[in-house]
């Protein structure tokens, strides 16, 4: 006979090992960063890797175009005014590619995760002309598998608002001076300010309705410098949840939506206010996700503006399917130095072997137009590297393509190829 009080510690036992699991990671947490210490676009300094696991990095046709924040495994919150189409679909003309665990965009990170969006749902009432409810969900076409590097931000509770001056945090690859954009992710602290002034350093004059309405928060210093700016759009401002002393939780409950130039003296940049759209949110990201199965969907993403990075074949480690063509095109071409080289070296290769290469094969081209064809692959042994030089005129654009085509049976382990900028 079962005891009861047996079956309630085992059911006991059960929910914990669930909860534990189901409760890992928490959010609004940077787990990766041991010392807790909060470190700080204009006048911000760069962000130690892992001190902003929530940020995304938004990339339309592979240039890095806006900021977002991690909510879900799925989605992603930003700016409406970053994405130009309200329905991503294969007729768009612009592809948007989202990457989490990023810190320096010049290489590529061990946990950086790159996703395509597949769906982006624009706030319905969103206006272009006054950027009134500047908030659009992203959809990944995959989830996000969360790591120390990538974390989602903690959404406000119902009603839950930062008070004034409370001194919260913004961060983005956006301009740092009139000039420059950095490769380090940058982060700046800044205090929220009292609504009424900021109804008053943006008002519009008479007979023109504020656009400092309840659905904004501005933050920043009025004596000017700390700011966030262009670039930065779409990215996060977070605050430490009241009570936990600056050391707990952060809370999402700013976009950067826009402003008056960048750390002007008497100016405030306005932020898309997150609590008054929790459930638009919440109703959102509730309807039924959209997949992308293609073994070869992180072939299309673009690499540019990275000076190392790392392409592996579908399912690498394992074994690859059959009849994949999956094509990676890396284009450096913004690299300036005229004495700039880019190596390609494969560090593991396995693809099915014959001495024509006529089953499964890897094909490399360089050239403006990737016309020129380095080399083809196949079998077990690592190929040469490739080097490609800016004065030799084949490839002054230091831009090459990977072409990896399988047949329709026997699959192998794969490869894994990396490239590297030097001078
Ligand atoms: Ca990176
Ligand atoms: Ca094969």
């Amino acid at each position: 006979m079962y005891s009861p009080y047996i079956f309630v510690i085992v059911l006991a036992t059960l929910m914990f090992a669930f909860l534990g699991e189901a409760s890992f990671p928490p959010c609004g947490t940077k787990p990766a960063i041991t010392s807790g210490r909060w470190s700080r676009i204009f006048g911000g300094w760069g962000a130690r890797y892992g001190s902003i696991p929530w940020q995304i990095n938004l990339l339309e046709n592979g240039e890095p175009k806006c900021g977002g924040t991690l909510i879900h495994p799925k989605w992603v919150v930003s700016a409406a005014h970053c994405v130009i189409v309200s329905f991503i679909n294969t007729n768009s003309m612009k592809v948007y590619t989202m990457i989490a665990g990023d810190n320096d965009i010049s290489k590529q990170e061990v946990y950086e995760q790159s996703r395509w969006v597949i769906r982006a749902m624009v706030h319905p009432d969103y206006n272009k002309a006054t950027y009134q409810n500047d908030i659009v969900l992203l959809e990944a076409d995959h989830e996000y598998s969360y790591n120390n590097y990538v974390l989602p931000a903690c959404m406000p509770r119902f009603d839950e608002t930062p008070f004034p001056y409370t001194s919260c945090k913004a961060s983005g690859w956006g301009f740092v001076n009139p000039f420059l954009t950095p490769d380090i992710l940058q982060e700046v602290n800044l205090p929220i300010l009292v609504h009424k002034s900021c109804e008053v350093i943006h008002h519009p004059g008479p007979r023109v309705p504020s656009q400092i309405t309840d659905k904004v928060l501005c933050a920043g210093h009025l004596k000017g410098k700390k700011d966030t700016c262009q670039g930065d759009s779409g990215g996060p401002l977070v605050c430490p949840r009241y009570g936990s002393n600056g050391l707990g939780e952060q809370v999402l409950y700013g976009i950067v939506s826009w402003g008056v130039g960048c750390g002007k003296v008497g100016k405030a940049g306005v932020y898309t206010n997150v609590n008054t759209f929790a459930e638009w949110i919440n109703k959102t990201i509730a309807i039924p996700p959209i997949y992308n199965d293609d073994p070869c969907r992180f072939s299309g993403i673009k690499i540019q503006h990275k000076a190392e990075g790392e392409i592996n074949s579908p399912g690498f480690g394992s074994h690859y399917s059959n009849n994949l063509q999956c094509v990676w095109e890396v284009d450096l071409s913004d690299i300036t130095s005229p004495s700039a080289t880019a190596k390609i070296q494969f560090e593991n290769f396995d693809v099915e072997k014959d001495r024509d290469c006529k089953y499964d094969k890897v094909k490399i081209y360089s050239g403006d137009d990737f016309d020129r064809l380095e080399g083809v692959y196949c079998g077990d042994r690592i190929p040469p590297s490739v080097t490609l030089s800016k004065t030799r005129s084949a490839h002054p654009s230091l831009k090459f393509r990977i072409i990896f085509t399988s047949d329709n049976n026997i699959g192998r382990k794969g490869f894994s190829v990396r490239f590297k900028i030097s001078d």
